[in-house]
């Protein structure tokens, strides 16, 4: 679909009007590209996430769910933090989570108005998800969504060729 570019690249560095954050329900930053938006977004993100917890989710936000941020320093206007399955701990429920990271973060970015979206690989790093099982569910939820919004456009950014390879392999069959 012409509306899906995959590449690869710094997500951090994305002109797009929202890129998704892959955090942890503590929304208080951490590694991986978590760690990358936070330190060239600087702390402006980090405190809207400190008020996100403290007025919406004190006991941080579930697997599986969104929440938007300003984008700080960044070029996007937004940040949605969403929170992706850990691979070892979540079993036959893991697809559903993850899908459920692409969709809510792809309503979200909807609801706000934007008209491109930038993911990274959600829980393919430091969660250990399987990279060609993920790419599956991403591509998926997203082709839907775009189906049903024609006026929007999904930027996948791998963060090496290898992984952006490996996911347009995975994608082959169902695109
Ligand atoms: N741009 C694009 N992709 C990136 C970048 C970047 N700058 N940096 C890393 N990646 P991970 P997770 C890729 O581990 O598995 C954090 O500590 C990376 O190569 O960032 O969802 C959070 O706070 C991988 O393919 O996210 C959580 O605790 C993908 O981003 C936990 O890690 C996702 O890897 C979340 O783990």
């Amino acid at each position: 679909m012409d509306r899906i570019i995959i590449k690869t690249g710094d997500i951090t560095k994305e002109k797009v009007c929202a890129i998704v954050n892959a955090a942890n329900s503590s929304l208080m930053g951490g590694g991986g590209v978590d760690g990358a938006i936070h330190r060239a977004g600087g702390p402006k993100i980090l405190e809207a996430c400190e008020q996100v917890r403290q007025e919406s989710y004190p006991e941080g936000l579930p697997t599986g769910e969104s929440v938007a941020t300003n984008a700080g320093n960044l070029p996007s206007n937004y940040v949605i933090h969403t929170v992706g399955p850990i691979y070892h701990q979540c079993g036959e429920d893991c697809s559903d989570l993850l899908a459920s990271c692409y969709r809510k973060s792809l309503e979200l970015a909807h609801r706000l108005g934007c008209k491109d979206v930038a993911f990274p690989a959600i829980s393919t790093g430091i969660y250990g998800y399987p990279k060609d099982k993920a790419a599956i569910i991403a591509y998926e939820v997203v082709s839907h969504f775009l189906n049903e919004n024609k006026n929007m456009q999904v930027h996948f950014v791998f963060h090496n060729n290898s992984d952006r390879d490996l996911f347009i392999k995975a994608i082959e069959g169902v695109s």
